[in-house]
């Protein structure tokens, strides 16, 4: 996605910066909270470069049917605490290694009510599929929000970064509390 960012008011102009509400779960209603206040200063020529070309991004699966190779299933559990956040049943899951150039196809399995954003460390990754349904991926990715009860399916080819790599829930306190995984990459 690429925008055109303003401001375009007068100088002296307030804009707030706010986030605006979003019901990531039934447990926690949304509120709109203004998190700072920017003032417009005096006009100034623009630094942007306008590219002639968009990217394009080349489908790292073909189209048709996908095949994935992992499942990471996004889950969570009581406990006398609050909640443990799991992968796979697991808080902190070790996961499979990956093989440096082999195709990854991960089917991404949000088993709870409320939404998983999730962040790949090191490797940017397509989305080729939405609850089994087929998307062009028009861009390449780091994270993905995955909302309650859905499945999406991601495809990244890990380049030649051998290593201990992450993955996990970017809400940081699910994260925290386990939902994450860690995977080598092999040669
Ligand atoms: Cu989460």
């Amino acid at each position: 996605m690429e925008l055109a960012v303003g401001p375009f008011d007068d100088e002296g102009a307030e804009i707030a910066i706010e986030s605006l509400p979003y019901r990531r779960s039934w447990m926690r209603w949304p509120r709109r909270v203004q998190w700072g206040t920017l003032r417009v200063g005096r006009r100034a020529p623009s630094f942007a470069k306008v590219p002639d070309e968009p990217a394009v991004v080349e489908p790292l699966v073909p189209a048709g049917p996908v095949m994935s190779n992992r499942v990471v299933r996004l889950g969570a559990r009581m406990t006398f605490h609050g909640h443990d956040w799991l992968i796979n049943d697991e808080t902190h899951h070790h996961d499979a290694p990956v093989k440096v150039g082999e195709l990854q196809v991960w089917d991404l399995v949000n088993e709870t009510g409320m939404d998983h954003p999730f962040h790949l460390h090191g490797f940017f990754f397509q989305v080729v599929a939405v609850n089994g349904v087929r998307v062009t991926p028009s861009a390449w990715e780091d994270t993905v929000n995955i909302t309650g009860k859905q499945r999406v399916t991601i495809a990244f080819r890990p380049d030649d970064r051998p290593g201990m790599w992450m993955y996990h829930c970017h809400i940081l306190e699910h994260h925290a509390a386990g939902m994450m995984g860690h995977f080598e990459v092999v040669r």
